[in-house]
């Protein structure tokens, strides 16, 4: 069962891979690191994380339309290339209501220029790039930052 505690975290394609995916920029850490991580980041503001990853747009769509009918408390996308591609990723994600962190793993201004622009930044309520596994739990503590600002 969902509850308000939840936060989903969002790993769109190629995520899978991560580990063996351009270690040069992506570096070792797998997946399965990332949501280790997120999960101890998210324990500490007392809050638990769920985990979905897809290589699939529309997957990734239903799993956002079905977040916005759970109770949950916020959400963390790295929607991979997704995010400079899917304006239906963009509308799905402006249904939301709860707090909503973009994230990457590189910093992709630092990158090729198709990776600059962002479908997604307009709609979320922030975005973190560049840290590596850390962008991960630096949204989650961006989350719970927006939840306790809401709540005070
Ligand atoms: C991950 C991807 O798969 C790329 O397509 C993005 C992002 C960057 C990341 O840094 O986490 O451009």
């Amino acid at each position: 069962m969902v509850s308000r505690k939840d936060i989903l975290v969002i790993n769109g394609p190629n995520l899978n891979m991560l580990g063996k995916r351009e270690p040069g920029i992506y570096g070792t850490t797998t997946l399965a690191d990332i949501e280790a991580h997120c999960q101890a980041a998210a324990k500490a503001h007392g809050l638990n994380c769920r985990f979905f990853q897809s290589n699939n747009e529309a997957a990734i769509i239903d799993a956002i339309h079905q977040a916005s009918q759970d109770n949950l408390a916020g959400m963390v996308i790295n929607a991979g290339a997704f995010t400079h591609t899917s304006i239906a990723i963009r509308d799905a994600l402006a249904i939301l209501s709860v707090p909503v962190v973009e994230t990457h793993l590189s910093n992709t201004y630092a990158r090729e220029e198709f990776r600059h622009h962002s479908y997604l930044a307009g709609v979320v309520t922030g975005v973190i790039n560049g840290f590596g596994i850390h962008s991960y739990s630096l949204a989650i503590d961006a989350v719970a930052a927006t939840l306790a600002k809401e709540s005070s």
